[in-house]
Parts: C-alpha cells; structure tokens; sequence
C-alpha cells in the first residue's frame, strides 16, 4: 500500500479549499487575538495512543459479528495501527493488552514497532477472564480474592506485565479489574478493598524505573452490584496509599450516567494523580462507543479542564497519558479510531481557543451567562480547518476516512488474512 502516494494525491485535491478557509479562520481568530499558527503547531503535537484491542471488532454480551481482514496476531494489529497513524498523525503509540498481545520475543515486537514509527505506550494486564491452562479462576475476583493464592496468580500476572513494560519501554502499565459482586452481602466492601490494596502494594514493588502504574476504576460491570474500585475517590485513595508513581486513569465511560467526568478530571490534577484517559463515549451503561459521538461538549469540557491544569503544571504529577479505549460493533475499527483520534484533537484545539483571562475574570464576578459564553464561543468554533492543515503538514490526510476507503485496505486485508475467529470481545 503506498500510503504517501495516496495520501498526497487525496491532499493536493482537497488544498485549495482548505487553505482559502484556513485563511479566514486565521483572521477570525486573529480578531480574537488568536494565532492560528500556535493552534496547528499545538494541533501537531497532539498525542493519543490507539489500543491494540481496538483494531478487531468487538462485541456486545450479546454477538460479535466479525468483518473481514481482521488483523489475526500482535504484528497485524500493529499493521493496522500503522495505518491510523500515517493517516492522522496523532497515534504513534499503542497500548497493548497481555495475554491477548504476549509477544514470544519482546526484543522483535519492539524493533517491528520502531521500523513503523510506532511504540508501545502502556501495557494492560488482564485479570478478568480467565487464560487458557490457568491453575486458578478469576471467577470471584483476582487481586481482591478471598483466597492468597488467586491473589498471588494475578500479581504475578501483574509483574510478568512489568517485566515486558521494560523490555519494550513502555511508560506505564495499567491495571483495571472486574473484580466485585453480583448480589448484596457477596462481597465484604472493606476487606476486600484492604485485599486489593495489598495487592497492588506487591504490583507495585515491581514497577521498573521510569514506567508509572495507572489504576482504572469502573461503576459497574462484570460485577453488577458492587465493584472494588468502584469511583475516582477509592482510586485516588488507592493510588495515594500505594506510592508516588501510582496514579488514577480515568476511562469516560465508567462512570454512572449524568456523572460531571470534568470535575473528577480537575479534582484529580488538583490532587496530583491524574494519569491519564481511556477516551470513549457512552449514552447509557455501554462504555465503548466512539470519543465525541455522544457527548462532545462533555469532551470539549474535560479538555478545558486539562489546558487549564497544564497551565498548573498537572499538580506536580507528570503529563496524563492519553489512550483510547474503544469497542467497535458496527464499524470498521480503523476509521473509528481514525475519527476518535481527530475529535480528541479538535476538543484541545476548542478548549485552547478559550479566553481564560476573560473567563477568570467572569469567574471572579459570579457572571455565570459570561463564562458559559466564553466557553460556547470557544466550542462553536469550527476548528476543522487548524485539525486538516495540521494533519497535512504531518504528512497525513486532510480526509483520512476518505483516503482509507480509496485504498480498499480492508479488502486487501481480507483477502491476505482471511475471516477472524478470536473469540471473545473487546470490553476492557
Ligand atoms: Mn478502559
């Protein structure tokens, strides 16, 4: 596939246009005492890791309808992420997930990574199923199990994990647990916090120099009653006890419905142990659709917070790491996470057009109809322009999906890797 040909001949097509109203954004914003330059630059800049896990169809408890040319192995799923890379120039990193990405030899994954511009962001460990051959079940829980053996299996896993986020130079790994109850009285709340804590104490005795330990907490599900780590305080608490290199990640999608994410996000960078994100989108209790499909102004409102936490130097806690973290049923995976990746884009772009000096000072006055409309402004914007050029300059798509389609990737996928047969879904 010869991506920069493709690439270059879509670009020059859409060019004129978009330059003629790259100009007139440049001097709208100009009145507004914006530099447009400042915001592509920005724009290029931007970071999001796309998840391995991600680029296979998912699935919901009810049926995974598989398409064709699915990437089969670690080295095919990385094949695809090089694809969304090149096409918007946001996504060098991946998260990988162990043992569905257990590479036999860590040294080549990570050259195969490295000739394609890429690298491994985080690793993910997976204690909520269970792995084929496994001594002991994760049926009742695995770092919070009433049993020390259990617990001991599943730190274990967790520092197999560690091992590989060292030999591939990740910079952090992340735990998130199905661990809790399905009916009142299941499960002891306290003990089996204190159970989990202890656990992740032994994780994180593990962790090599350099790599952060990310705790990802969820409402509900697989556990549908309770569940350990269940908000963002039990996860800053968590966090807080297990070291100075423990921190919060917050997945968008797990949170009870009508949940105000952007406070939790500002709380966390106030108190130094936001980690980072796993970006989504949800409309009820399903947590894996697109980012900025459901609820855009939500997403423009956790950036606001974000660009104004930067400008607080994140608590003294370094830059969140930012990931996608995505189920897609009904679309092709490349495009959702291509698309994904350039709203996240656009939401920073929106939140850095805010006047934040305007904004403080309507904060300062209790003008709650100003500071709405400082941020409206900012959000109504259409910043598509700032988010084409910059991909262009990147060496990416103006249009990625349409660049994606002409190449009739999948197709050829299809007919090289054949129809998938991993079971199981992409819920993580
Ligand atoms: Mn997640």
């Amino acid at each position: 596939m010869d991506w920069p040909d493709l690439i270059a001949s879509s670009n020059a097509s859409l060019l004129p246009v978009l330059e003629e109203d790259y100009g007139h954004l440049s001097r709208q914003l100009a009145r507004r005492g914006v530099d447009i330059e400042g915001l592509a630059e920005r724009a290029m800049a931007f970071r999001v890791a796309v998840p391995s896990w991600g680029v296979g169809t998912g699935g919901t408890r009810f049926a995974r309808f598989p398409i064709g040319g699915e990437p089969r192995t670690i080295f095919e799923r990385i094949d695809d992420c090089e694809v969304i890379s090149r096409l918007v120039r946001v996504t060098p990193g991946v998260s990988i997930h162990i043992p569905w990405d257990r590479p036999e030899h860590p040294a080549q994954l990570r050259a195969y990574l490295e000739s394609r511009g890429l690298f491994v962001d985080s690793i993910n460990s997976n204690t909520f199923q269970d792995e084929a051959g496994q001594a002991l079940s994760y049926k009742f829980g695995s770092l919070s199990h009433t049993e020390a053996a259990v617990r001991r299996q599943a730190v274990e896993h967790n520092l197999e994990c560690l091992a590989l986020a060292d030999a591939l130079g990740a910079a952090a790994h992340s735990v998130w647990i199905g661990d809790g109850g399905n009916f009142p009285g299941q499960v002891h709340f306290r003990r089996a916090l204190d159970r989990y804590l202890d656990s992740l104490r032994a994780i994180y005795a593990g962790l090599p120099a350099g790599c952060r330990l990310f705790i990802e907490h969820k409402v509900y599900e697989p556990a549908l009653y309770s569940t350990v780590l269940n908000d963002w305080g039990t996860s800053y608490y968590c966090a807080r006890e297990t070291g100075e290199r423990c921190f919060s990640l917050v997945d968008l999608g797990h949170h009870a419905p009508n949940v105000n994410i952007e406070m939790i996000v500002a709380r966390l960078a106030q108190l130094g142990k936001l980690g980072g994100f796993h970006f989504n989108d949800s409309k009820y209790g399903d947590d894996d659709l697109d980012a900025g499909s459901i609820k855009p102004f939500q997403l423009f409102l956790i950036f606001n917070e974000l660009v104004d936490a930067e400008r607080d130097h994140w608590g003294g806690a370094p830059v969140p790491a930012y990931m996608l973290d995505q189920s897609h049923n009904v679309t092709d995976p490349i495009e959702s996470l291509c698309t994904s990746a350039m709203e996240l884009v656009r939401a920073y772009v929106h939140a850095l057009i805010v006047d934040r000096a305007a904004l403080e000072a309507a904060q300062d006055a209790n003008d709650a109809v100003a500071a709405l409309q400082l941020l409206k402004r900012a959000f109504t914007t259409d910043v598509e322009p700032i988010l084409a050029m910059a991909r262009h300059r990147a060496g990416g798509a103006v249009d990625p999906v349409s660049v994606y389609r002409a190449s009739a990737y999948r197709r050829h996928c299809a007919a090289t890797r054949g129809m998938a047969t991993r079971p199981g879904a992409g819920i993580v």
